[in-house]
């Protein structure tokens, strides 16, 4: 891609590759690397311009739908996100892990032409933002639907409830010693480097694909002795292979590392939790479309992730994804465990 260095350049120049494309599409997704270097900007001074630690907006603190406490960096990423997607005609509505509900973008309130925008937003605006007040890496996860209902009408949970395979496009931005933008369109993995005394993401890691070794495994082992059956065997024969253990608290900062070692994340469901920790639509669906796009697979246990239709908002999933010889070998010790329990 001769000259397309700077992430606005390359989507418009890929967006060649695509008939019919309007410009639509390449829109949002510039929209979005603004919408990060507006968060990047106070994540990186998270410590000087007071914007650490939990959000109190009445002298308490505050949760999130999903129950857990917010910090000051979540509400705005989540607001950052909200406003900038807001101002884009392509977006008909946002699913986002801060807000309870839809929040539709009607465009005609605003005199911006009729109705709603052709796509929809599913985002985690900022993922493993309890490393925020220990200066570890946190990111933010979207993925890109095209609506399946009438752009007259407001966006509705059919136009978000899909399986991944269907998405457009998705990504994410990992806010880490650099900060780097990682998307797919369904032609390949591309990463963009953020260079902060420009103000843009340059094109550093074309054509992202996982190595075919795999040299890391990433889980919360704490969790090790109540994992679904088969996950502490598959687990103890990493060890045996030589496979090191990193996990840093934030999915986008593993997923990230094991894209480009090599390595498997797992986050499995547990006797008490058998649906895991994490979120289908913001976390889970996006990074399965990229692994695969990156010659890796993902699974919710047994079941390939791409091809899981969500069936709520905030639905939670096991997940494993990275590379596709350490997805396969999970299963075999699942599939085995699961064997030898009736037998
Ligand atoms: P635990 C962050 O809250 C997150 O959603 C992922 O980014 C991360 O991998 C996981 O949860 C950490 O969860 O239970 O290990 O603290």
């Amino acid at each position: 891609m001769i000259g397309a260095n700077t992430l606005q350049e390359f989507v418009v120049a890929r967006q060649a590759e695509f008939a019919g494309a309007t410009g639509d599409l390449s829109r949002l997704l510039t929209d979005i690397g603004t919408a990060a270097k507006m968060v990047n900007r106070h994540v990186n001074r998270a410590g000087l311009s007071g914007i650490l630690g939990a959000h109190t907006p009445d002298g308490n603190g505050s949760t999130n739908v999903q129950g857990e406490a917010q910090q000051k960096l979540d509400v705005y990423a989540d607001d950052t996100f909200h406003r900038v997607l807001q101002s884009c005609l392509k977006v008909g509505g946002i699913v986002s892990e801060e807000q309870p509900g839809i929040m539709h973008v009607d465009h005609s309130e605003r005199g911006q032409g009729k109705g709603y925008g052709k796509y929809v937003v599913c985002i985690d605006p900022l993922d493993g933002s309890s490393n925020i007040d220990v200066n570890i890496s946190v990111g933010t996860i979207f993925g890109i639907h095209r609506r399946r209902t009438p752009l007259t009408e407001p966006t509705s949970m059919e136009d978000f409830l899909q399986p991944a395979k269907d998405l457009v496009a998705a990504g994410y931005v990992l806010y880490g010693s650099s900060t780097m933008l990682v998307y797919s369109t369904g032609c390949g993995v591309h990463g963009f480097t953020y260079d902060p005394s420009i103000g843009e993401f340059f094109l550093s890691h074309p054509d992202m694909k996982f190595p075919k070794q795999a040299k890391v495994y990433s889980m919360n082992e704490s969790y090790l002795d109540e994992a679904v059956a088969g996950v502490k065997p598959f687990i103890k024969e990493c060890r045996k292979r030589g496979l090191t253990a990193r996990y840093t608290g934030a999915l986008v900062a593993d997923f990230h590392r094991n894209l480009i070692n090599g390595g498997i994340y797992l986050y499995p469901g547990t006797d008490e939790k058998p649906g895991g920790k994490l979120r289908m639509l913001y976390e889970a669906q996006p990074l399965a479309f990229l692994a695969h796009q990156a010659g890796g697979s993902t699974r919710c246990h047994l079941h390939d992730l791409l091809y899981r239709t969500p069936t709520s908002l905030h639905e939670r999933t096991p997940l494993f994804t990275g590379n596709t010889s350490e997805i396969n070998r999970l299963v075999h010790s699942m599939e085995t465990a699961v064997e030898n329990i009736t037998s």
